[in-house]
């Protein structure tokens, strides 16, 4: 699949830093001693509906992770998926008596118009789960044939047992992964499976949905963490640098994943680190595509509001808070939109430089995004209030806001 353009990163004078960021397996902070190329995976939509500001708040996160990394001289390799075929986009599929190819599709076009509106970065490798089919078969066999995988009534599971890692990601007690294991598509009750949590890889062709040659597995699907193995072993490798999503993601979706990865390659980890951002809210409620309580970017587009407010409102919660989208969040960034692009169109100003390595300070240790805001509010007052006569200032701040936040002043 091809993703969409990529807004220029200015470089910045001066000198990056090495990214600190809390890991889910660990509970720490850990400094990420990146090679001269980061590898990121960061699990991508499910086209059944636009990106709400939910999506668009997890994905500004890694967006981040990405400006530390290239202001600090990384080349960075990102990959991404989209669940192109899954029950829940089948089921609105039908409900709509929609072609679901065509909602898949639709959707995913509107999700790469929003992303390029909010300056995300694309990944270098944007890869639907239909078009992963043809490695995920092997995969699925050789997990099989390793004796990690077994048939139930055509359907393949994995056994969780084969992973000694298992249960390392998310550190969750075996009560907690079945009651999320049943919220979040597994089927921990269905009867005949070595262990509940086992999850499945492949799934047997059901009438009236769609389905692919699966060779010795029969026709069929793919299962949804095989998808997302299948695409970062393809181009990132076993041991890349983070696996991220929102936290609804560490158990079971990245558990799954890093133990089908590790029994497939019999090597460890998966990731570095596993990197999960909060989850956002509207009127009390995860914002979510099956609740339907939603903020769509899209919308907010056509109601004329700025993405580069909508960027900032994103940016002035913490990654790994849970937080509520209101209409105040989004006044606020406007009103601070409008404060730094009133300082940053005077020609002149308090000298950045210190500003800048505050913004850099703040996001290198674990994204600090709030901070980073404030570091840039306190030059724009102190524009505001004394001005300044660095000739320069404007401009670096802008630049440093644009690389370093993704926000076009
Ligand atoms: N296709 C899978 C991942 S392989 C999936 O979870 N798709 S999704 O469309 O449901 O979510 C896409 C991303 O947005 C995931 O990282 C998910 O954790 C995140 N996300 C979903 N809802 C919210 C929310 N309310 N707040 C923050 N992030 C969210
Ligand atoms: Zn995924």
């Amino acid at each position: 699949m091809y993703a969409w353009p990529a807004s220029e990163v200015p470089a910045l004078p001066g000198k990056g830093r090495d990214l600190r960021i809390h890991d889910t397996a660990t509970g720490e902070l850990v400094t990420l001693r990146t090679e001269e190329t980061a590898r990121l995976y960061v699990c991508g939509i499910t086209p059944y509906d636009a990106t709400h500001i939910g999506h668009a708040a997890t994905y500004n996160a890694f967006d981040l992770v990405q400006r530390v990394w290239l202001d600090n001289k990384r080349q960075v390799h990102y990959v991404q998926n989209v669940t192109d075929v899954d029950d829940p986009l089948l089921e609105r599929a039908v409900r709509d008596g929609e072609d679901w190819t065509h909602l898949a599709e639709r959707e995913t076009a509107l999700f790469r118009e929003d992303m390029t509106a909010l300056r995300m970065l694309p990944p270098k490798h944007y890869v639907g789960a239909v078009e992963a089919i043809p490695r995920i078969v092997p995969l699925v066999e050789r997990l099989r044939d390793a004796g990690a995988a077994y048939e139930l009534d055509g359907d393949v599971y994995f056994s969780v047992a084969s992973d000694s890692h298992f249960g390392e990601v998310s550190g969750l007690d075996a009560a907690a992964m079945r009651m999320l294991s049943a919220e979040r598509g597994g089927d921990p009750d269905r009867p005949g499976k070595k262990n509940p949590l086992d999850p499945m890889l492949w799934m047997a062709a059901r009438e009236s949905e769609p389905s692919w040659d699966g060779a010795s597995l029969g026709p069929g699907r793919p299962g949804w963490h095989i998808e997302c193995v299948a695409i970062a072993l393809e181009h990132l490798g076993m041991g890349f640098d983070i696996q991220g999503g929102g936290s609804d993601l560490a158990f079971p979706h990245h558990e799954m994943g890093a133990s089908h990865a590790q029994a497939l390659t019999g090597e460890y980890p998966f990731a570095k680190a596993y990197v999960h951002a909060g989850m956002v809210a509207l009127d009390g409620e995860k914002m979510s595509k099956s609740k339907g309580n939603l903020v769509f970017v899209s919308q907010l587009r056509r109601d004329d509001v700025d993405p580069a407010a909508i960027r900032l409102a994103l940016l002035s919660h913490h990654y790994r808070e849970d937080w509520e989208w209101t209409a105040s969040v989004l006044e606020r960034a406007q009103e601070r939109l409008a404060h730094w692009r009133a300082a940053v169109s005077r020609p002149d100003g308090p000298a950045a430089e210190p500003f800048v390595e505050q913004v850099r300070d703040a996001l290198a240790d674990d994204l600090d995004a709030p901070a980073a805001l404030e570091a840039v509010d306190r030059w724009a007052a102190l524009q505001r209030a004394e001005g300044g006569s660095d000739m320069g200032a404007p401009g670096v701040i802008s630049r440093a806001v644009d690389a370093l936040l993704g926000v076009a002043l």
